[in-house]
């Protein structure tokens, strides 16, 4: 009788998690667009605001903030009069209860406040420098705003607008040692501005006051999908003419348990052992 030993037979499993899918805020795809001043590229409103440009006439990369807006082609969309953007997000825009003054998504554009004591420069001391009374604001655009499920049905804002509001704040904090926007402190782009804001409440503050008043928020115009009796949607269309740098979806507060889903998953071993004789 022949006798086979099989020794041991060790089976190990490890058993990860599928790689849990970290749902990205800002928008990831082009739809359709159309209509863009020449140079200018839709691909620009993807991905997040912008956080600094080169200005050749300071020689400086210069931050983004509430007194000076994002500018370039490499940088935003310039949409002429007919022209649009249809921008689509890797998960949808949810009507979510959690999310911060009920609004679901956030559309930034380059509106800036305009200051006291002229143009924003590279060693300009944003705690002393002032916004113009009354929160006198430029390169402002009201654009049409429509969000669809589909693709194919859709229903359009009659307020508020995109282009506008609230201007776009990279960092919340300034060191005032370095005389330079905080790049330890990002603002929250997936964090709606107080809806009960309004821009003649930053008129005479300097731009570190107002700090506060964005309260972490990286600006922008946010939405409510709720407000259009829907309860989730995957396309943003943004109507021209104006400037559009970026899509956000808005977070939702208290996050939900990433824990949880991040966990890394289990381990297991299986040893087997066979005898025959
Ligand atoms: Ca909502």
């Amino acid at each position: 009788m022949a006798t086979k030993f099989f020794g041991t037979i060790s089976l190990v499993l490890i058993i990860l998690a599928a790689p849990a899918a970290v749902a990205d805020p800002f928008a990831t795809t082009i739809y359709d667009s159309s209509g863009l001043v020449e140079g200018y590229d839709a691909t620009t409103t993807l991905g997040s605001p912008t956080t600094s440009v080169y200005d050749s006439w300071e020689a400086a990369d210069m931050d983004i903030s509430m007194v000076y807006g994002a500018w370039g082609t490499d940088n935003v969309a310039l949409f002429a009069p007919g022209g649009y953007v249809i921008v689509q997000f890797d998960t949808p825009v949810v009507n979510n209860p959690l999310n911060p003054y009920g609004a679901d998504f956030i559309i930034f554009g380059n509106s800036a406040f305009l200051g006291q004591a002229g143009w924003v420069q590279a060693d300009t001391d944003m705690a002393s420098y002032a916004i113009a009374e009354g929160g006198a604001a430029f390169g402002v655009d009201a654009m049409s705003v429509s969000v669809s499920a589909n693709g194919d049905d859709w229903l359009t804002f009659t307020s508020p607008l995109a282009g506008g509001l609230w201007p776009t704040q990279a960092y919340s904090a300034w060191d005032a040692q370095a005389g330079a926007w905080d790049h330890n402190s990002p603002a929250d782009f997936t964090l709606p501005m107080n809806p009960n804001l309004t821009p003649e409440q930053f008129g005479g503050l300097t731009a570190v006051e107002a700090l506060a008043l964005y309260g972490g928020s990286g600006g922008g115009m946010a939405f409510d999908i709720g407000q259009l009796g829907l309860d989730e949607i995957s396309f943003i269309r943004v109507d021209g003419p104006g400037v559009i740098d970026a899509f956000a979806k808005v977070s939702p507060v208290p996050e939900p348990a990433t824990a949880a889903i991040l966990l890394l998953g289990a381990a297991g071993i299986l040893i087997r052992r066979r005898n025959r004789k």
